[in-house]
């Protein structure tokens, strides 16, 4: 009988347990010491376990240059669906800037990070935020050096250098086919090295959760109790308050009846945490079952999937917030606005492959200059939160390009109120 294949997921789960229990083991019952200190948490687990958080960074500048430049180049050829393009853009960016003002509220009320003195974890510089005038933010947005931008990983100036590239993409059409396909094909290798990286999540995984737990105990196991709590929360009033008040508000459509029927293709993305993935399911579903037509979501649903994140930037949100208390470094609403716009162009260049929000993470924290140790720390039980939160980003797609349907006069609400389709 052939022995089902153990998804990665259920391995994750598996890595962050048993680095759970490792952990706390060696914390408790194996005194501080050459073995557990060298050979362990300064030897295997940080090797293996940090090995696979340089992995993850790898990915974040060719992922997001590549991923940008194909999102920006579809809504460049859109000229014809210009008028839809740019309301389908105007809900994605709306609504991202919303989902992360919800996790920046949650995040402050729930306090994840307070109490938890992970500064005596990692004997690290803790960098602080150096303080630039928002002229100079601006400015600094456009490279002097575009290739300087790449190699420095100025993630702010990537992000403009590769919109451009797209739109220009688009605007020369097959005269610039070559560089166009070079770009999508190199995408796909992104995407396919994405994938490759996280299969070994779960031994990098187990080393950073081991780790964690060896050096602080239960100490921090509340504090990440809190943390996800505070995620979760925020991405449950952003999927059944802001999508559905948004859905109702203008289409008039009944929301119940949109997640019962979304509900399926909702399911796929928890099991896969694929944005990517789950595009043909969804733009089959919102046609067959919920007569949103396949003109605007074959467009809008794939753009979505690489440039609207919500979920994603949910947790990047309450992230910052854990982080930042976690290592006492006070955020101020300058910090916040510039964690609102990072997060908002993150989740813009960011593909919807799993961990990829991680990965951008790093981008966010350097913004506001968190120390991305702290991302050590919550890596281990992201996983959970990938699945939910990309959930909730293909859900904010679906809602959005059922609105801007309606308003292009593509819902059938004949199609939407038989509940008999299957
Ligand atoms: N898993 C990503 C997605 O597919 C989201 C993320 O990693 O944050 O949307």
């Amino acid at each position: 009988k052939k022995r089902k294949k153990v998804g990665l997921t259920t391995k994750i789960f598996i890595g962050l347990l048993l680095g759970l229990v490792t952990g706390v083991v060696f914390h408790y019952a194996v005194p501080a010491g050459y073995v557990r200190d060298t050979v362990f948490v300064g030897g295997i687990f940080k090797v293996l376990g940090d090995g696979f958080l340089r992995l993850m960074q790898m990915l974040v500048v060719p992922l997001v240059f590549c991923s940008l430049i194909c999102g920006s180049s579809a809504i460049g050829d859109t000229k014809s669906l210009g008028k839809v393009g740019i309301k389908t853009l105007g809900f994605y960016l709306v609504t991202t800037a919303l989902a992360i003002s919800i996790a920046l509220l949650v995040g402050n009320l729930i306090n994840p990070g307070v109490g938890l003195d992970i500064s005596q974890l990692e004997a690290t510089e803790v960098k602080t935020a150096e303080s630039v005038s928002l002229a100079d933010t601006l400015l600094n947005i456009i490279p002097k050096n575009p290739i300087q931008g790449l190699a420095e990983g100025n993630m702010l100036q990537i992000i403009l250098f590769a919109l451009l590239i797209g739109i220009i993409l688009a605007k020369l059409g097959e005269r610039a086919e070559v560089v166009s396909n070079f770009f999508a094909q190199f995408n796909d290798i992104m995407m396919e090295m994405t994938m490759i990286v996280m299969k070994v999540a779960p031994i990098g995984v187990f080393c950073l959760v081991a780790k964690t737990f060896t050096n602080i105990g239960f100490g921090a196991f509340f504090n990440l109790i809190k943390y996800m709590a505070g995620v979760m929360l925020a991405l449950v009033v952003q999927c059944l308050v802001v999508y559905m008040v948004m859905l109702k508000i203008f289409t008039g459509a009944n929301p119940f009846r949109f997640l019962k029927k979304f509900a399926p293709v909702m399911g796929f993305a928890f099991s896969t945490a694929t944005s990517n993935a789950t595009i043909p399911m969804s733009i089959d579903t919102l046609s067959r079952k919920m007569g949103v037509t396949k003109k605007i979501s074959s467009f809008t649903i794939p753009l979505g999937a690489t440039i609207n994140m919500d979920g994603t930037a949910i947790m990047q949100g309450v992230a910052v917030v854990f982080a930042a208390q976690a290592f006492g470094i006070p955020l101020g609403i300058k910090e916040y606005a510039m964690v609102i716009a990072t997060a908002t162009l993150a989740s813009i260049g960011t593909a919807g492959v799993p961990g990829v929000g991680l990965v951008t993470l790093t981008m966010v924290f350097a913004s506001v200059g968190l120390p991305v140790e702290a991302i050590g720390i919550i890596m281990g039980i992201d996983r959970i939160l990938d699945m939910s939160r990309t959930a909730v980003n293909i859900t904010g797609d679906a809602v959005c390009t059922t609105i801007v349907a309606h308003q292009d006069g593509g819902f059938d609400r004949e199609i939407f109120n038989d509940m008999t389709i299957k």
